[in-house]
């Protein structure tokens, strides 16, 4: 680990190499670039079989944290650079699940279980058991989709007629979309957006006139609270020891590369040995 009151933790937080190093120094450009990777806003290589909502987890991991999310297969360059990788599964583990989790570093990974708004609560309950079992590691329960979903007013509005025609989700989408329903176009949107299991939801809601779903600002943060995004946030939390351990490791490797190429090799060592990188 590298000394956190030290010089160099402080010029590498402040992105800076420059009262380190003289600017003319051959090593100033390794370290800079160093420096400038160690205050990078976290990475997130998302991670997964296909189709269990990768896509829309790295942009939910976006829009919620700000961090730096993108999808990255198996085996692809990109991931090694990561900080972290959130794995998504969208059922019991596969057996390529547990060959890509095998293959990751342990305490920089999340797992979780993807798409949890189209379970009911006991079977998403039941789910994460027997994934977490398996796995020997924590899962959490979580809605990509519902993280960072906004209902505009004309959707609540459109959804309250629903509601008040009795109209129920059907169990099979198609019959939502069936050509003869009015308001083919939003009902296509709310599908897209909100999914199935949102627009349930929503319907459910609305039919009790529950508080939750009384304008669309309410449903918004009521479908963005129960994402499980909460939970995800104290996960990601818990691996961030892991991480600047790992951006340390990073910077040492640079340092021992420098010196090795002879770049400045007096004032690499001397930063080697004194700030216990
Ligand atoms: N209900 C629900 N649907 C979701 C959720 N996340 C993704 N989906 C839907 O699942 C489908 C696939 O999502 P993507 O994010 O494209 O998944 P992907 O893993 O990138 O898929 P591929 O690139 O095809 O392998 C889309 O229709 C999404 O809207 C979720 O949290 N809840
Ligand atoms: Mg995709």
């Amino acid at each position: 680990m590298i000394d956190p009151t030290g010089p160099l933790a402080r010029a590498l937080s402040s992105g800076s190499i420059g009262q380190l190093v003289a600017p003319d120094s051959p090593a100033f450009g390794t370290l800079d670039a160093a420096a400038r990777r160690y205050v990078q806003p976290l990475s997130v290589a998302v991670v997964g079989r296909r189709g269990v909502g990768r896509d829309t987890m790295a942009r939910a991991l976006c829009e919620r944290f700000g961090v730096a999310a993108f999808v990255a297969e198996r085996g692809s360059g990109v991931l090694a650079g990561a900080d972290l990788r959130v794995h998504v599964l969208a059922g019991a583990p596969r057996g390529a699940d547990h060959d890509m989790l095998a293959a990751s570093p342990g305490e920089r990974t999340v797992v979780v279980l993807g798409k949890a708004d189209t379970l009911s609560a006991d079977a998403a309950d039941g789910l994460v058991r027997v994934a977490s079992e398996s796995l020997g590691r924590p899962v959490v329960a979580v809605s990509q989709l519902s993280a960072w979903v906004t209902v505009s007013d004309d959707e609540l509005a459109f959804l309250r007629t629903l509601a008040a025609d009795g109209e129920a989700m059907p169990s099979m989408s198609g019959h939502f979309l069936a050509p003869a329903r009015p308001q083919s176009q939003m009902r296509a949107d709310l599908i897209r957006r909100l999914d199935a299991a949102g627009i349930g939801r929503a319907l459910t809601l609305l039919a009790v006139d529950d508080p939750a779903a009384a304008t669309a600002a309410a449903l918004t943060r009521y479908l963005r609270a129960t994402s499980g995004f909460d939970a995800l946030r104290d996960a990601i939390e818990t691996c961030m020891p892991a991480v600047a351990a790992h951006r340390g490791a990073q910077v040492r490797a640079s340092l021992e590369l420098a010196a090795a190429a002879g770049a400045d090799r007096d004032s690499v060592e001397r930063l080697l040995q004194t700030e216990g990188v």
